[in-house]
């Protein structure tokens, strides 16, 4: 039997950590593209380095040479596209480099597979978005909703989506995009909004921080666990034919509840005053002594710091035809479940932040004492 060997954009990322994982696991040779930094930036994959089957290469989305240099190398029986800048709020401040890497990003992958003569041998997963609906036309969304894209990042992801489906028709290749809601993790990057609020609960809970700033918290958001979500783009490749699916939980909750939830989980009920602007979240009661100071403080405001010039607003998805298709079940983890798996992250992280950060203080007086040479 062939080997299956997977080449992973986006390696370092949220969802390339839990997929390289998935698919070692099922005895895949994995191969990941990272691009250099001046810092130490993959963190979500140190635990899979030296693994045998697991090996990484240097390429970037803007090379088009690279590319097509290391699919040849690797010959890839799947590629999973997940490189992008993938920050909505950044590619308003960045739009042409977002354009670059998220639509002609994917081109190039294409092009690459092409050019090496793999359209039979090679399927490509392409990483595409519930933001393609944007200024929402229909809720929930599902394969068959228009799409309304409402930022520089949804507009070059469209892009992608086009050029996926223009090949799969223009040259007969196995190519698909799963159109994925919000996912999240203890994996997640620090700015986006789920991740924000669950180590900000954790900071502020611990006395590390006194309070949260967001953005629009009437954002509705159908928001699922990164680790159920990898599976499903591995099932994409897997259906017979290549289709594009929506991947979604079907439930849809506020940026409000969020924080009240993840708050709770970090040991405080708040309340909300205001409106608009002037929102406030304050301490309504706490589940520890200790925290009784804080009760009537203001842990949450919001700032205009942190809206978008185009916000969208009810994302709310239908995975009705993941569930029937694919079998896949879109509840394996509840929204309770993943805010909880956050915060306890998050608290145990903050707490192991705090006790590295006295240890380098002692460690810095006891040098400066001549107690350690
Ligand atoms: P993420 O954590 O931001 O990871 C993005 C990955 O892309 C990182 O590995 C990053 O590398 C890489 N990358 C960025 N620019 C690159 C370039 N020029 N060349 C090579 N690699 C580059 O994103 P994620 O949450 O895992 O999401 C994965 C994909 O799914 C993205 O395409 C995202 O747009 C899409 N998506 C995500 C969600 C979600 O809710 N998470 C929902 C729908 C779609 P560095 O580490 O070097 O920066
Ligand atoms: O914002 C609101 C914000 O940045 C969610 C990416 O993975 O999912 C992600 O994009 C909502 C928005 O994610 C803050 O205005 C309020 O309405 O966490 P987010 P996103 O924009 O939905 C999609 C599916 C992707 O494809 C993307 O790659 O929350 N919000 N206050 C805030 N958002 C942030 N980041 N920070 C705030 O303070």
């Amino acid at each position: 039997m062939s080997k299956n060997i997977a080449l992973i954009t986006g390696v370092t990322g949220q969802d390339g950590s839990y997929l390289s994982e998935f698919l070692l696991a099922k005895g895949y040779e994995v191969h990941g593209i990272i691009r250099r930094s001046s810092v130490d930036y993959r963190e979500r994959i140190a635990h899979l380095e030296g693994t045998p089957n697991f090996h990484l290469h240097y390429a970037d989305m803007g090379d088009s040479m690279s590319l097509v240099k290391l699919v040849g190398k690797v010959q890839p029986t799947e590629i999973y596209n997940l490189a992008a800048q993938s920050h909505v709020q950044v590619s308003f401040d960045a739009p042409e480099f977002t354009a670059d890497v998220d639509a002609v990003g994917v081109l190039r992958i294409l092009e690459a597979v092409r050019t090496n003569h793999l359209e039979k041998a090679c399927k490509i997963y392409q990483a595409s978005t519930s933001e393609l609906y944007g200024k929402v036309e229909e809720v929930p969304q599902n394969e068959n909703t228009p799409f309304h894209p409402y930022s520089p990042y949804a507009v070059a992801k469209l892009y992608g989506f086009w050029i996926i489906k223009e090949y799969r028709e223009a040259y007969n290749m196995f190519c698909c995009s799963g159109i994925l809601f919000n996912h999240e993790s203890e994996r997640r990057g620090e700015t986006f909004v789920t991740r924000k609020i669950t180590l900000a609960a954790a900071r502020i809970a611990q006395g590390k921080q006194d309070c949260l700033y967001l953005g629009n918290l009437d954002s509705l958001r159908d928001w699922g666990y990164a680790k159920d979500y990898v599976e499903c783009m591995w099932l994409i490749l897997q259906h017979e034919t290549p289709e594009d699916f929506v991947i979604a939980t079907g439930v849809q909750h506020t940026v409000r509840e969020f924080a009240s939830l993840a708050f709770h989980y970090a040991g405080i009920e708040l309340r909300w005053e205001g409106q608009g602007i002037d929102e406030k979240g304050i301490v309504a009661s706490v589940s520890n002594p200790s925290l009784s100071h804080l009760i009537g403080k203001t842990v949450v405001a919001v700032s205009e710091a942190f809206y978008r010039p185009t916000d969208v607003v009810n994302l709310w998805g239908d995975p009705t035809k993941a569930k029937n298709k694919l079998g896949w079940n879109p509840q394996t983890t509840s929204f309770e479940q993943l805010v909880q798996i956050m915060v306890n992250h998050d608290m145990q992280k903050v707490a192991a932040d705090h006790v590295a950060s006295v240890m380098r203080t002692n460690l810095a007086e006891y040098l400066e004492k001549g107690i350690v040479k």
